[in-house]
């Protein structure tokens, strides 16, 4: 006899997955099961389906490959809905597997159930449940599939607890090999007619070309033309910093100076990149629904290419292959004039990545500061996972990103992300050093997530900013009710002391004399690390203090 389960582990196996996450649960004790009898399939178990999630949606960033998670019926999945929804916001595949109450039992309010279809419907591409074992195999490769093809995003499997126990003997498994598009000829000829025109032709490079050699293949078409890079949010690393085409990052809020540079652009030619809110800051470069400049766009899923605003071209390809096609027809070497394009951007971004600020206030350190001598003693082959927060904010502007180190963050803003993330980097990597930057909010959101370092081996390096605040509410109330402020305080435990009652080693940072030793011996540790930093909170964000803000209300 064949077990369903023991089925459904081969099926995984067979897609390539190697590790998958994971908060157990009785409703799928039968993969539990099955998953202790192999070994091609590590499987880490975590502290919180967030954490499972995020983990699976990192791995996902690192490997290219739909990620994976397994959670309980009910509770475990809504603990779970949050890496759904950073899923389809940053186009990450993932196959989410949950658990399900028997089948006899289905309709009747049994214990933890829920219709996952209609609970996650708008924000899955697919979503099935299993009623049918001998089934299982073909949907487990839909699943996939849905994850990965067109606009990559979330998956659901549903799986009834009885059926993981039906004979599914001689049932074959399947994968189904994903389709990609390559652009039309005639469009590569058109394209390069037009940048041929052009006199300043912008890239906008996004999260598609994260993975699978995406970010080679983009600079070799930024250097052969001639054209300079600016990396949507979140996506730094594309190009490496001090990259004489790399232009600059288009993250939350971003500098007026980078983005006058940018505007100058007469072309733009988005590629992997869905040219969402945060990027385009709030749709206004490039312009929706109506660009100022020519824009083309590159995207696998020709629903979403032009939806949002009206395009010179739309090319409905992987962006990967138009890569290709695209270099394939590039000039020799780019024109001088090319040349002192890509600099004027270049010489800006650089300009505004260099670090100047004050390094302490009375209240606590210049977040600033600290990031600014990380970035001086890390390593280029490095990962850095970012929280959400206005901790950031320092991160994303003054590290140099690329050539080597990677930046993972949540494009939906999600906070929890960043521990679990470098969890999951520090298990794929374990020869690179990883470094998470966390809010003292975020961090007692998903923290626990230590606790799986601790158990699966991982060795992140986690820093925590501790203003004792949730600081990017505080400095919104700020700016539209100075002075009237309130639910925003946090009182902390002390971070480094937990860190050692998990068994990592925690650092605690209190002035700026403090900063290097602290990294120091932190880059140099063989085990989870937390360094506590008391960051100022009249330093509330990267570009303003509270009291600048304040008198800009008044
Ligand atoms: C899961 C989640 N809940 C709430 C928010 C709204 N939010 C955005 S930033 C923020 C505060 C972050 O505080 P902290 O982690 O301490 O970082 P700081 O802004 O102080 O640097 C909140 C509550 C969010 N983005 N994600």
């Amino acid at each position: 006899m064949t077990r369903a389960a023991d089925l459904l582990v081969n099926a995984l196996v067979a897609h390539g997955v190697d590790r998958l996450f994971c908060v157990p649960g009785e409703s799928y004790l039968s993969v539990l099961d099955a998953l202790t009898a192999r070994d091609e399939i590590d499987v880490v178990t975590t502290r919180h389906e967030s954490g499972a999630g995020f983990m699976a949606l990192a791995d996902a960033r690192l490997t290219g490959r739909p990620g994976v998670a397994f959670v309980s019926r009910g509770p475990g999945a809504m603990n779970a809905a949050i890496a759904v929804h950073s899923s389809q916001q940053d186009a990450v595949p993932l196959v989410l597997f949950i658990g399900q109450v028997e089948r006899a039992h289905r309709n009747m309010g049994a214990f933890q159930e829920v219709d996952y279809g209609r609970v996650f419907g708008p924000m899955v591409k697919w979503a099935a449940e299993v009623n049918d074992a001998s089934r299982l195999a073909d949907t487990v490769a839909t699943a996939f599939h849905a994850a990965a093809s067109g606009t990559p995003g979330p998956a659901v499997v549903v799986l009834p607890e009885d059926m993981l126990d039906d004979d599914v003997t001689g049932a074959p498994v399947t994968v189904n090999r994903l389709a990609r598009a390559a652009a039309p000829h005639e469009d590569i000829t058109w394209l390069k007619t037009l940048i041929d025109e052009a006199k300043r032709p912008l890239i906008v490079a996004g999260g598609l070309l994260k993975a699978n050699g995406g970010e080679t293949a983009l600079r070799s078409v930024a250097e052969a033309f001639g054209i300079p890079v600016a990396a949507a949010v979140r996506h730094a690393d594309l190009m490496p910093g001090d990259h004489p085409n790399y232009a600059g990052h288009m993250t939350y809020g971003a500098p007026v100076e980078l983005l006058r540079g940018l505007k100058q652009a007469d072309i733009v030619i988005a590629v992997g990149t869905r040219l969402g809110d945060v990027t385009t800051q709030g749709y206004a470069f490039p312009a929706a629904p109506a660009p100022e400049q020519r824009v083309v766009q590159v995207w696998p899923d020709a629903a979403a290419v032009g939806s949002v605003r009206s395009l010179d071209m739309g090319i409905a390809a992987d962006p990967l292959l138009f890569l290709d096609q695209l270099r394939a027809v590039a000039p020799e070497t780019p024109s001088e004039e090319r040349i002192r394009w890509c600099a004027e951007l270049h010489a800006t971004a650089t300009a505004l990545r260099q670090w100047t600020g004050a390094a302490e206030a009375p209240d606590g350190i210049v977040f600033g500061a600290f990031v600014e001598a990380f970035d001086r003693l890390l390593g280029d082959e490095a990962i850095i996972t970012l929280d959400a927060g206005n901790f950031g904010g320092w991160v994303q502007k003054h590290m140099r990103f690329g050539g080597g180190r990677a930046m993972l963050a949540p494009a939906s803003g999600a906070m929890g992300y960043g521990v679990p993330a470098a969890v999951a980097a520090s298990l794929r990597h374990p020869d690179r050093k990883v470094v998470c930057f966390v809010g003292d909010g975020g961090f007692l959101m998903t923290g626990s997530e230590l606790a799986t370092a601790m158990q699966s081996g991982a060795a992140p390096i986690l820093v925590v900013s501790d203003n004792g605040s949730y600081g990017t509410i505080r400095m919104h109330q700020e700016k539209h009710f100075p002075g009237r402020v309130g639910m925003t305080g946090l009182t902390n435990p002390d971070f480094a002391a937990m860190a050692t009652a998990y068994g990592a080693l925690g650092l605690r940072v209190e002035t700026v004399g403090e900063i290097e030793e602290a990294i120091t011996t932190a880059l140099s540790a063989d085990r989870p690390v937390v360094i506590s930093v008391r960051t100022s909170l009249q330093h509330i964000s990267a570009a303003a203090t509270i009291d600048a803000l304040r008198a800009a209300s008044r």
